[in-house]
């Protein structure tokens, strides 16, 4: 199977999932077994499973081949290649290929003028007005191909103005943009490019990023700070032709291997393996050259052989286009895309099951144990009624008395209910306010203002390490808080768990740790970059240590939104079913005190009553079948093991 196929299978997984999710959330609404909370919860799941994107992201020197890769491995269909891949530098800004639903068919250049501002590109995604937009046509591969030339544009300014931009300028050109013979220096036209077109692996939710060389990538540290550490896979490339040369290295140590040892989803290529196919050796000597290269390249980046994929990028293209297997095969391109698949697929795939699996199985146990509750409230109704068969008016009026008092106690009950919901009001509202996106404006605010003044790098670097302590605390509190309102929900079950027989199923916990890990990745590769800032001179340590913290501000804001988000989640989680489960209980009181009264008011008879009851029975044991039955079907559908697309049992009605 190809990337490609292992690509739409797990896009037709994530179909299947939001089907059999969507089957749920009807059946709950049809049988009046869902609330608000549940629908949004249910809500939340399809979300995940309708916008996740796989972000691929391809990084390297310039000309090691990896726009040709792109084309090799996504775009061969198209019959020619559509991304720019020529001698010299070709790709001058971060590009992102991508599809959005409902999105146009266009490509959205961002003018590089844009780094002057406080502005991050992902805050810049969200003003149109910042951007130059052209229309894509798609109609022929050569159209298309001039479109995504323009990710090629340069154009020469003055040394000020470069450094202005963020560019690091050299009169050697090794650590920065050398200026040519008239003082001018070449700079890209364009920040950011993002080319919207509906392919079909785009339309899964593929994002497939191309970088530009070492000199671009360093001088947005949003590429290195996010985009690349959020990428689903990374693509290092190599030539077999240059080795690994000393900016090959740097790329992979700062901006590629982020921790020690082999990461998933981080894999090497050899490219360029056709260029040993010189007609003189035999395939022997040439696949022992091959071996001999893999293996040092492996060892200079300190990884091992059997994760450096020696490929032919422009071979494998070929060989799609014109059909030739015994080419492909030769290029090696599909082993390298396997390694892909199975880096990339089943890990994401886990994450994403397990989080709707989460939200589904909760859902369904919530439901189920609200029909039981009605059940035995029915069951207890209809002997209480069978009892009274044959029974004179005292008995009748004794059990009308009991019920009433069994309904006074359970109210005085909800009285203390009330009181302690409005505390844990309180506390999530605490919760919610350290996790908060005031709270942490305010920080970024405080600590840009601590950098403009700082003097030295000392007082650069202080402001920095403070802004991580405080949001690390911030954090820690929120932990404090829920643990609190742990204890609180305990007692609460406890009280109607022991008080009034309520069966409960305890409250999932909530932790903070996973953004608490975020924040130390951030500051890590922060601290990873900066080293190269504080050693400028004064004025181009502060443009560029502000354009690293706007990056890590933007990026923090990121990771207390989710934090925010999953909060929220959370507390409708361990708030709702003990709501539904109160109400139902008050309302079964209500009920049974209906029926008794009735029939000591003689206006129904006792077999009419019971033969009501009985048919309700029947209808919850069904319901509790069917519940079965959905909750099978999503778990075959969620947990399928393997990457073969999943058939949909359909539900037994
Ligand atoms: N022989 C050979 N040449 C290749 C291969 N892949 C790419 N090239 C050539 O290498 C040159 C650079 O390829 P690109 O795809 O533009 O490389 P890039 O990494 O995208 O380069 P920039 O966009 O400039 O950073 C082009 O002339 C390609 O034709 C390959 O597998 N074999
Ligand atoms: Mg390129």
């Amino acid at each position: 199977m190809t990337l490609a196929q292992h690509l739409s299978d797990y896009s037709r997984w994530r179909h299947d999932c939001a089907e059999a999710v969507t089957r749920l959330r009807a059946w709950l609404n049809q049988n009046e077994l869902g609330d608000a909370q549940v629908d949004l919860r249910l809500q939340y799941a399809l979300d995940r499973l309708r916008d996740d994107k796989l972000v691929v992201a391809f990084v390297a020197e310039f000309s090691r081949g990896k726009s040709e890769l792109i084309n090799a491995i996504f775009f061969s269909d198209f019959g020619d290649r559509i991304l720019p891949s020529s001698t010299g530098r070709t790709t001058m800004c971060p590009t992102e290929l991508q599809w959005s639903a409902g999105a146009q068919q266009e490509i959205r250049l961002l003018p590089i003028e844009t780094r002057a501002t406080h502005a991050t590109v992902s805050e810049l995604k969200n003003q149109a007005e910042a951007w130059f937009t052209a229309p894509l046509s798609t109609a022929s591969a050569t159209t298309l191909q001039e479109a995504l030339a323009r990710v090629g544009e340069t154009k020469r300014v003055n040394e000020g103005e470069a450094a202005g931009l963020g560019f690091a300028i050299d009169p050697e050109g090794e650590r920065g943009l050398r200026p040519g013979a008239d003082g001018l220096v070449e700079i890209p036209c364009w920040r950011h490019a993002i080319i919207q077109f509906p392919h079909p692996l785009l339309e899964q939710g593929l994002v497939v990023l191309d970088t530009p060389g070492l000199n671009a990538i360093g001088a947005e540290p949003e590429l290195t700070l996010s985009l690349l550490p959020s990428a689903h896979a990374v693509l290092f490339i190599l030539g077999i032709d240059t080795g690994v040369t000393q900016s090959d290295l740097t790329i992979w140590r700062d901006y590629v291997r982020a921790g020690r040892g082999r990461q998933k989803g981080r894999l090497v290529v050899l490219n360029k393996i056709d260029s040993l196919w010189d007609g003189l050796r035999d395939n022997d000597r040439i696949d022992a050259e091959i071996a001999a290269q893999v293996s040092s390249a492996a060892e200079t980046l300190g990884t091992t052989a059997e994760h450096v994929f020696p490929v032919s990028a422009q071979k494998g293209l070929v060989a799609r286009i014109t059909s030739d297997d015994a080419l492909l095969a030769r290029s090696r391109l599909p082993a390298l895309e396997l390694a892909l698949s199975e880096d990339l697929l089943p890990a994401k795939r886990e994450i994403i099951g397990d989080s709707v699996v989460g939200e589904t199985a909760d859902v369904v146990a919530q439901a189920r144990s609200l029909v039981h509750a009605r059940l035995a409230g029915l069951r207890e109704q209809l002997g209480e009624l069978t009892d009274l068969r044959g029974k004179n008016q005292s008995v009748i009026e004794y059990m009308m008395r009991k019920i009433r008092s069994e309904k006074d106690e359970f109210d005085q009950g909800l009285q203390k209910y009330y009181a302690v919901r409005s505390v844990f009001s309180t506390l999530t509202n605490n919760l919610l306010h350290h996790l908060g996106l005031d709270t942490l404006r305010l920080e970024t605010r405080r600590t840009r203002e601590m950098m403009m003044e700082a003097a030295f790098s000392r007082g650069l670097r202080d402001a920095m390490e403070g802004f991580f302590v405080r949001l690390r605390a911030n954090l820690r509190n929120s932990s404090e808080e829920v643990a609190e309102i742990m204890r609180m929900l305990d007692a609460m079950h406890k009280r109607f768990t022991v008080e009034h027989g309520l069966t409960l199923t305890p409250p999932p916990g909530f932790s903070t740790i996973r953004y608490e890990q975020d924040i130390d990745h951030l500051e890590q590769a922060f601290n990873r970059q900066i080293n190269t800032a504080l050693i400028l001179a004064t004025t181009e340590k502060h443009t560029l240590t502000q354009k690293f913290f706007d990056t890590v501000a933007a990026q923090a804001r990121r990771t207390f939104e989710g934090a925010n988000r999953d909060a929220e989640q959370w507390i409708r989680a361990v708030m709702s079913p003990l709501e539904t489960q109160v109400r139902e209980y008050q309302l079964h009181l209500k009920r049974r005190l209906e029926s008794v009264k009735r029939i000591h008011q003689a206006t129904d008879t006792l077999e009419d009553r019971v033969g009501e009851l009985r048919e309700s029975e029947h209808t919850m044991e069904r319901q509790l079948a069917e519940l079965a039955s959905l909750e099978s079907t999503l778990q075959s559908t969620l947990g399928s093991p393997g990457l073969d697309s999943v058939a949909v049992s359909s539900l037994a009605a």
